[in-house]
């Protein structure tokens, strides 16, 4: 399989992020992408490919022009602001009541209201290299499109940072520009087909259910842990289902805390089926990892073998599947359930061997 990578998401080296009132050490590090990255040179079964130039026409596709605008010049407004602080992080944000009745707020002019403008919280800051690292995974993310177009059967981009969590008009929870998003819907304008979404991260991707929410051709299918408990908080509820045109093109599964292999491949297989019935020859999975059992920042109960048997049911689906990365935390693991669930894909067998955080020498 091909494997879209490229070295600038290292420019995107956030030191931490606030998270129930605390500073604490970021989990979006750059060790994630080189986790993947190792895991799936040393497999010898993936050959790299560096991303292409799309330019800007594919983000403002999807997003607002004016958070590429803000997201291109929020580092050097913020330096020439000259506080020194090491990060752009809001202390102020948009709240809808703020201005509930009155209609939209216009963009502010300075730095502390715009960025509460466009970001929804404390955990996405922007560092010197967030917008180039951002922009490169929008370029992964498109590359990977390419070469199914192309047609290979399916390929995986290392998208870092991730994107599931940016809406149109919004970023935050890690992501700048929704990747997935962005692929999608260059595909539903490449060839007219339907473009389903398969997103197994185990947050909801509150982004790309508001991008497509009012759409019938790109079909959202999503399986996360309830927002009950758990970020995003606000989006992601059984009962969401899209509106308008996309009345029904939405697909929630929320699960519970300990969610095991089988429950999960029971949702699996119900997401697959969804899709099935509602989108063409093409799906964008955005695969997240943060299932796994020993994730810190999730509360599934999933192991190593699962992320090779989904491979495999996605697989079987038929379809010519764009597979985009977005979380999975914890790191030592990361790229070896990335590697099981793509040699799931290609119908390669599971490989619990030496190298693997499971295996019997593992660890
Ligand atoms: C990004 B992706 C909870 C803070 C949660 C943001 C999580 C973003 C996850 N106190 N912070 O979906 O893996
Ligand atoms: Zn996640």
């Amino acid at each position: 399989m091909r494997v879209v990578y490229s070295p600038s998401h290292l420019l995107h080296d956030p030191v931490f992020e606030v998270s129930g009132g605390r500073r604490i050490p970021a989990y979006e590090v750059t060790g994630r992408g080189e986790s993947i990255r190792r895991a799936l040179e040393a497999d010898g079964g993936f050959a790299f490919v560096d991303p292409t130039g799309h330019g800007e026409d594919p983000i403002t596709a999807v997003h607002d022009p004016g958070l590429l605008r803000y997201l291109a010049g929020a580092w050097s407004e913020w330096r020439q602001r000259g506080t020194g602080a090491e990060v752009i992080m809001p202390d102020t944000v948009l709240h809808p009541a703020l201005r509930e009745g009155m209609g939209p707020a216009p963009e502010p002019g300075s730095p502390c209201g715009r960025i509460g403008y466009w970001c929804y919280d404390t955990a996405t800051p922007i560092v010197p290299g967030t917008y180039r690292a951002a922009r490169d995974a929008v370029d992964v993310a498109l590359t990977t499109a390419e070469l199914v177009l192309g047609g290979e059967t399916a390929a995986y981009g290392l998208c870092r940072p991730p994107g599931h969590h940016a809406a149109r008009a919004m970023f935050g929870g890690y992501c700048y520009f929704n990747n997935a998003a962005i692929a999608a819907e260059w595909l539903v304008r490449r060839t007219g087909q339907r473009v389903g979404i398969l997103d197994v991260d185990y947050h909801h991707g509150n982004g790309s259910q508001q991008i497509f929410w009012k759409r019938q051709d790109v079909p959202y299918a999503s399986i996360h842990a309830d927002p009950n408990r758990t970020y995003p908080y606000y989006a992601g509820h059984a009962d969401e289902a899209g509106a308008g045109a996309g009345a029904g093109a939405t697909f929630n599964q929320p699960l519970a805390a300990g969610t095991t292999d089988e429950d999960y491949l029971a949702a699996v297989d119900r997401a697959i089926d969804w899709l099935a019935a509602r989108s063409d020859d093409l799906l964008v999975v955005s695969l997240g990892i943060d299932t796994y059992g020993q994730d810190p920042i999730g509360d599934f109960a999933l192991t190593t073998p699962v992320y090779h048997e989904v491979g495999r049911r996605v697989a079987a689906s038929g379809r010519r599947l764009v597979i985009l990365q977005e979380g999975g935390y914890f790191v030592p693991a990361l790229g070896e359930n990335v590697r099981q669930w793509l040699r799931g894909i290609e119908g390669r067998p599971l490989d619990l061997g030496p190298r693997s955080w499971d295996g019997p020498t593992g660890g």
